[in-house]
Parts: C-alpha cells; structure tokens; sequence
C-alpha cells in the first residue's frame, strides 16, 4: 500500500473481529453478541449469496443440541426433517443401514446450510449484532501481540483497518486468516485422490434414504434436502469441465450406477446447480496463533463424504466462544490455551472416519499392484461385506456417522 492510500485508511475497532459470515461466524458472533462481547463480522460476499450458498444439509445431532441450547434452532424444527438411514448398492444387491436405531438412537437433521445460515444471520441482527457485507479482509497483522489487526476492502476499494483483542478466522478455506498464518504454521494435506460431480436437482428424494451406489463406473450419491430438491453426487474424471455432460447424460450415467432398472427409478429434474469438487482435506496446526483463532473450514477441510464439515463449524465456534467470553469478562485464559487442543481432537476423529468413508465408497487407484490387479476393489468389497454382516460394525458406523 502506498503512502497516499495509506492515509485514506478508515479506522475502526472491535474487542473481537470475526471474518467470515457462515456457520462458523455466524455461531460465534451470536454468542459473543449476546455475551456483551463488542464484536464484528466481516463478509467479503453480499447479504444474498450467504443466504443462498447451498452446501451442507446433514446436521448431527450434536449440533441440534448446540443451536437448542442458545435458542438458534427454532427453523431447524419446524422445516427440518428428521433422518437416520443409509443404503448401500453394490453389485451385490441393496442393504439398508437403520443408523438411527443402533448405538444411542441418534439420527441426523436434515436441514439445508443456507436456510440454517439465514437462521442465524436474521438472529444475528436482530439482537443488534454487527456485520458488514462485501468487505473482503485482506491480511491479519500483529497476531503476536495483543493488539492485533486486519485489514480490509470495501467494494468502493477503500481501504479500513480494524484493530481487537482477538480475531477469529472463520473465513474458510481460502480465507485471509489462513494466508496470515505464520511460516510455522504446519498445514496437514491430504488428497483421497477422488473428484465428485456435486449436483443440485429441482427434483423430491428418490429414496427416503442416503443412496451410497458402489460401481464400477465410480461412486455415485444421492442425499435428500427438501421435499422439493435433492442432491446427488457422480464421482468425476478430475480435469474434466464439470459442464461437460448434458443433463440427459448425467441422469442415464446416475440410472446405471444406482442401478435404477433393479431398484426403482429416480426422480429426473433440471439441475440448478453443478460443481466439480476434489476430495481433499487438511488439517491446522495449531488452531491459535498469538490472538488469532481458526475455526469451521478455516482450521480444518473435510471431504464432504461423511458430512461433518458443517457440525464441526459449530462445534468449535461455541467452544471459542466460551473461551473469548471467559477471557474477557473473567481475565481467565485457560479456554483460549486449551482451545486447540481440545478442537483437534475432534477435528481428527472426524478426519479419520471420512477417510474411512471415502476409502468405502471408492477403490483407491491400484498404482503399484500391477496391470490388472483390483486390489483396492477387493478391500472395498471386503470392508461392505464387514459392514453389512456384523452388528458390531454397524454399531460403529452408526456412532461415527452422526457423532461429531
Ligand atoms: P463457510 O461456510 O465457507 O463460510 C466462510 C465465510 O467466509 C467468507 N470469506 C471471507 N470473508 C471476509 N474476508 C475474506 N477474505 C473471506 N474469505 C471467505 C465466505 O464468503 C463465507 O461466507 O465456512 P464455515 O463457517 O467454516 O462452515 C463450514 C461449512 O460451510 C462446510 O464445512 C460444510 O458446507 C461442509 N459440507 C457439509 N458439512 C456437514 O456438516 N454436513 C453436510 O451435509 C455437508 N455437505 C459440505 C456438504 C460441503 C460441500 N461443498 C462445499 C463441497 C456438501 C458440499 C457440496
């Protein structure tokens, strides 16, 4: 930045600045909010794409418990739909997975990310919280020191400076709080090697279950959201554009590998929305640096096999948020030292099931096994068949698959 732009910086504070308004920001802010925490949400992205953005729509139930317990899940309950069964179809035929009644009894929330988002965000301002859409946070500065700040641009180029005790990354992925990580920062990477078709279809459910379809074509998906839309997964060639196929030809390649002619056809509709996705995931650590804390996508990426990605956001968000609120009002520090330790643990846990999950819905590519050789296919095989035989298994699945 140069001088003269310099002096045109705008400044302005806040005990803590937050970046990021999705489920992660938006739990934070709430709870810091109705804490009488002085604090702000910083959007790079308008009011209407964080409301429309569609990604997650299985919530677990410790997330229900989360959002009950502050008052944020009234829309959950009254538009969410319970759910607690998967199907698998190989080409051994179907079996169905009644998780909702093994373990605990714990069945998923099915309730779309950008409605749950709209929820918080409408609760958000209505307490009088602060935010400001399509400010775009540049860089984190001074996180080794107690008055740390972050940089910002509006959408008129204008450049603002917020300084705060503490700053909360919820930013994503792609966010500026991971950029402004220090050089020891250790990222943990991995790639499972699998790109997946993300499809939303103007369509109902065409089976009042999760569909995992095994094939050898590659896996494909299909997950309910509203009575009226669906989502459906095709793994995908990587490097292919995801507009690649016409409509017609994702639907007949989806028919033969749900084996729609043995088990029922799915429902066809016009496909409102598509993207390519890789399946990689990673890991921060720590999640604190100085007085920057990384919450949701920001300290960790999961692949969306086992959708956890969503309630870990707001697990974590109402775990810093305890630790903020304790450090400010009662001087006690301990939530923020423990704070990452405690967040990656669990972060792991869920890393290592949907690895598990994504190595069960796909053969890893036989690189080194020779021309012919299906070994990965055959684990795969052998893992489902464990599944669908063995009660101690399903038990397992069924605790991994809706815990957090
Ligand atoms: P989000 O939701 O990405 O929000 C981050 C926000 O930060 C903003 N932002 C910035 N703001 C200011 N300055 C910057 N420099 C900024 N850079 C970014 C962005 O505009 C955005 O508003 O992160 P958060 O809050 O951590 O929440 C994470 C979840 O969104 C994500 O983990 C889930 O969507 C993952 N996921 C699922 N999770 C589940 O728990 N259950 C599911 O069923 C599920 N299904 C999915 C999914 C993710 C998917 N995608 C994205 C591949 C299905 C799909 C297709």
């Amino acid at each position: 930045m140069t001088e003269s732009q310099n002096s045109r910086t705008s400044r302005e504070s806040a005990d803590v600045v937050v970046l990021g308004a999705g489920p992660a920001g938006l739990v934070l802010g709430i709870l810091l909010h109705a804490a009488g925490i002085d604090c702000v949400i910083l959007e790079r992205a308008s009011r209407t794409h964080v409301q429309t953005r569609a990604r997650a729509g299985f919530l677990a139930p410790n997330t229900v418990r989360i959002l009950d317990r502050h008052g944020l899940a009234d829309g959950l309950h009254r538009h969410g739909r319970r759910h607690g069964t998967c199907e698998f179809r190989t080409e051994e035929g179907r079996f169905r997975l009644d998780y909702g009644a093994l373990g605990q009894g714990a069945q998923h929330h099915v309730y779309p990310q950008q409605n749950l988002v709209t929820d918080l965000l409408t609760h958000y301002l209505d307490i009088g919280g602060r935010i400001r859409f399509d400010t775009e946070a540049l860089a984190v500065r001074d996180a080794d020191g107690t008055r740390p700040s972050v940089t910002t641009r509006a959408p008129d180029g204008r450049p603002t400076r917020w300084t705060a005790r503490y700053v909360a990354g919820c930013d994503g992925r792609h966010g500026a709080a991971r950029r402004s990580l220090p050089p020891d920062a250790v990222r943990h990477h991995h790639d499972h090697g699998v790109t997946w078709l993300g499809l939303l279809a103007e369509t109902p459910p065409s089976l009042d279950a999760v569909g995992y379809a095994i094939h050898d074509r590659g896996f494909a998906g299909h997950m309910a959201r509203t009575p009226e839309v669906t989502r459906y997964y095709l793994q995908w060639q990587r490097g292919v554009p995801a507009d690649a196929w016409p409509e017609q030809r994702i639907w007949d390649e989806l028919d033969v590998r749900m084996r729609a002619a043995d088990h029922g056809p799915l429902h066809r509709g016009a496909f409102l929305e598509r993207g390519m996705f890789d399946l990689t995931c990673d890991v921060i650590e720590p999640l604190r640096h100085g007085s920057l804390f990384l919450a949701g996508d920001a300290a960790s990426l999961l692949a969306p096999a086992a959708a956890k990605g969503a309630n870990l956001a707001v697990l974590e968000a109402e775990i810093l948020a305890g630790a903020l609120i304790d450090a400010m009002t009662l001087g006690d520090e301990g939530g923020l030292d423990g704070y990452s330790d405690q967040c990656l643990a669990y972060i792991w846990r869920a890393q290592e099931f949907t690895g598990w999950m994504t190595r069960l819905l796909h053969a890893a590519p036989d690189r080194d096994e020779g021309a012919g050789s299906s070994f990965h296919a055959a684990l795969r095989r052998s893992r489902l068949t464990s599944l669908r035989a063995s009660r101690i298994h399903q038990e397992w699945f069924a605790e991994n698959y809706v815990g957090v």
